[in-house]
């Protein structure tokens, strides 16, 4: 064990029609605090009493948030998640050398719907697949229990071992031992620069030399392309922007009605990025009951709820220098519209043995 990486708890679970045999294959260590509460309520506190009030994006993941999320993934505006599993299509039997020789963890930031996870395992060269721990970082227990459950019935050579994280807190939870660490889906696009800069310099900070790190981001093409990935016609992506208000509601005792917003989402040519607001239909006024707040909203007033960046290649090249990441090979699709980025550390030592952590 690495003097580094904090001993989680091991939670115990349940996975029901699961056979025991399997289940001796995964281990989920818990390294929440506990205090994912009272985090919201500063936040809700703070993004209802600035002038442009806001909501942080990563409230929109309950249960029914993630699975609109996966709804808007299948619309045939949506082009992200289609457009990076074509990469991975093409790039995977060469991302997955990495445990050709070697064995090693593949290492997910979010646990997703497992359909980029499969992509890389299904062309792994053999006999790389034996030789790989699948780990999951997720926040969400029933999320990683489900992704890990699901992989480890079809991959009978697969071992898990989950994590119950917070990846944009800290990774020094993770194992030390020889890793390909994956980013997918463009969610780096939904951090500000100086998080993402954060973000990317903390992963740099677990990596060793051999490490790989393989991180999904959205590029930047004709406007009309994004804004109607933002704006489905089936309505996906308005009721998972309404919903963060459900979330609110049912977490804080808050009394919210969604439909009393409207979905909008427009390319901000300034910043580069869709901007994701809940513009209100009527003069609000609503109580959040836990917090003892009364927050009153002007008709045609917004929430921000989210940012989702397009990056140009100097503009991502700029951000991998300031975390000091270099790239070691650029994966594209024939329109240049995503980016799957195999990055390397910068100037790292040897670790002497390479510990395996938890
Ligand atoms: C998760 N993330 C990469 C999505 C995006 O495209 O920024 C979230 C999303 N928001 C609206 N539609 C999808």
């Amino acid at each position: 064990m690495d003097a580094a990486v904090a001993k989680g708890s091991e939670i115990g679970f349940e996975m029901p029609g699961m056979n025991s045999t399997r289940e001796g294959n995964l281990r989920i260590l818990n390294y929440l605090s506990g205090d994912h509460r009272e985090k919201m309520l500063d936040d809700i506190l703070q993004g209802m009493t600035k002038r442009q009030k806001s909501i942080p994006a990563k409230y929109f993941y309950d249960a029914r948030g993630s699975q609109l999320f996966d709804q808007i993934c299948m619309t045939p505006e949506y082009y992200p998640t289609k457009t990076e599993l074509s990469i991975l299509d093409q790039s995977a039997p060469g991302i997955m050398q990495f445990f050709l020789k070697e064995g090693g963890d593949l290492v997910e930031l979010g646990s997703g719907s497992n359909q980029k996870i499969r992509k890389l395992l299904d062309r792994t060269p053999y006999p790389g697949r034996g030789r790989i721990r699948y780990v999951p970082v997720d926040i969400s227990r029933s999320c990683l229990l489900e992704s890990a459950g699901e992989l480890l019935e079809d991959y009978e050579d697969l071992t898990v071992l989950g994590v119950l994280a917070d990846f944009t807190q800290s990774l020094s939870v993770l194992p030390r031992g020889r890793k390909l660490l994956t980013f997918f889906g463009s969610t780096i696009g939904n951090l500000t620069e100086p998080e993402a800069l954060n973000l990317l310099r903390s992963v740099r900070g677990i990596m060793n030399r051999d490490d790989r790190f393989l991180l999904g981001m959205d590029m930047l093409k004709p406007i009309e392309i994004i804004e109607a990935a933002y704006n489905d016609r089936q309505g996906f992506t308005c009721d998972f922007n309404r919903n963060i208000l459900a979330h609110i509601d049912r977490e804080l005792g808050a009394d919210f009605d969604p439909e009393d917003f409207e979905h909008l989402a427009f390319f901000n040519t300034g910043t580069e990025w869709v901007e994701m607001h809940l513009k209100a239909r009527r003069n609000v006024t609503a109580r959040i009951e836990d917090l003892g707040l009364s927050v009153e909203i002007k008709k045609g007033e917004t929430i921000h709820t989210e940012i989702c960046r397009k990056f140009t290649r100097e503009r991502a090249q700029r951000l991998f220098q300031g975390a000091g990441l270099s790239v070691s090979r650029w994966f594209t699709d024939s329109r240049g519209w995503f980016s799957l980025v195999e990055l390397q550390a910068n100037d790292t030592k040897k670790r002497p043995g390479g510990s395996t952590g938890p």
